[in-house]
């Protein structure tokens, strides 16, 4: 299938054995549950994911089991960023070959780059493959800063047809919006889709969406049906819950709350903490509060 707008799921991943293994009877549950909350696809190996705590096999193994396991039910975006852009360009083959509708990274972290080799880092990597790239821009987590128009000379790379966008600078998307109308810009940040959405973005791509995948849905449509006030409620809503589970950390949060659900989620690897044992129960209170409708 090929990538088109709408609402993302970056899918975070479930352990079994006190987090020696990635337990994939839960990513099969995860996807079943996106899928019957109408979303447009899944972004797999991302932030979410907590990917940069797991080793290259097990990343290798979660590509290619989620794809046997949507099996084209849903569209595919493999993020193959690493410190190390060679482990990157393998993981693109091994999305292509497993049938990835698209491959995304964000630039190599750690080590400092200049503008123009981010671009040759960014030519390279999406010419690995046929398959089209998606760039990701998330500074608050690779320290990468880049303005509008570095992004926009990265869209302009031949095999490049979107950017997955999480900054809270709106100024800016609406600027990269501006200058590449044939680009698919996804806004990264789940508590302001509705503001990506006011400055022209195709859609999100986000981590509650996990457990709230359908209120962005209706988001989306709602925005597009021209109902500023059901936007507006439904952005709230989202964020309530958002609200509920930012003190906590949004990560064990939301896996603590697919757990509620019957998805055995596992904590995330350490040195990220496990909840508490209040966390727990005030997470049992939101969920009552905002999920069980
Ligand atoms: O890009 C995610 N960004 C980070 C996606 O994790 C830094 C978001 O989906 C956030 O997790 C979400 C909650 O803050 O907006």
């Amino acid at each position: 299938m090929s990538i088109e707008s709408g609402s993302y799921t970056a899918l975070l991943t479930p352990y079994s054995d006190g987090g020696d293994k990635i337990n994939f009877t839960s990513i099969a549950a995860m996807i079943d549950r996106n899928i019957d909350h109408r979303i447009s696809g899944l972004y797999v190996g991302g932030s979410t994911a907590k990917t940069f705590l797991q080793s290259y096999d097990e990343r290798v193994s979660v590509l290619q089991e989620t794809a046997k396991l949507v099996q084209g039910r849903t569209r595919l975006i493999a993020q193959v960023g690493d410190m190390n852009p060679r482990t990157s360009h393998k993981l693109a083959r091994i999305a292509a070959d497993a049938g990835y509708d698209a491959i995304s990274a964000i630039p190599p972290f750690y080590f400092k780059y200049d503008s123009a080799e981010l671009l040759d880092y960014y030519r390279t990597l999406s010419s690995v493959t046929n398959v089209p790239f998606v760039i990701y821009n998330i500074p608050a987590l690779t320290g990468v800063i880049m303005g509008a128009g570095q992004i926009t000379e990265l869209l302009n790379l031949p095999n490049v047809i979107a950017l997955k966008n999480t900054t809270l600078d709106y100024y800016a998307m609406e600027q990269i919006i501006r200058e590449n109308p044939d680009k698919l810009i996804f806004n990264g940040y789940d508590e302001t889709a509705l503001s990506g959405l006011a400055v022209g973005a195709c859609g999100v791509i986000g981590s509650t969406l996990n457990v709230q995948g359908n209120k962005f849905v209706d988001l989306y449509k709602a925005y597009h049906a021209n109902d500023a006030k059901k936007s507006r409620e439904l952005q709230s809503e989202i964020n309530q819950l958002i609200d509920a589970i930012v003190p906590l950390g949004v990560f064990r949060s939301l896996k603590y709350l697919l757990d509620l659900e019957g998805i055995p989620m596992g904590d995330c690897r350490a040195p990220f903490r496990p909840l508490s044992d209040d966390g727990k129960y005030q997470l049992a209170k939101a969920h009552e509060k905002y999920l069980s409708r």
